[in-house]
């Protein structure tokens, strides 16, 4: 298992932690999800070799946040 720690500009409230953690959730291979939502940080457990921080990044990003 390994992990990240993604640094994503615009979640100010609940619904946008839980917009970000849904999204990462339903990537296969991603197992742990967990949203700073004030530091703007999410650490993620993921599967190296199901899914790649690019996908992780596509997929923030795709609900309107911008990773950094
Ligand atoms: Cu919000």
């Amino acid at each position: 298992m390994e992990k990240v720690t993604l640094n994503v500009k615009g979640m100010t409230c609940g619904h946008c932690e839980k917009a970000v953690r849904t999204a990462l959730e339903e990537l296969d291979g991603v197992s742990k999800v967990l949203v700073h939502l004030k530091e703007g940080k999410v650490d993620v457990e993921f599967e190296g070799g199901k899914v790649s921080n690019n996908q992780m990044k596509e997929a923030i990003e795709e609900q309107g946040y911008d990773v950094v």
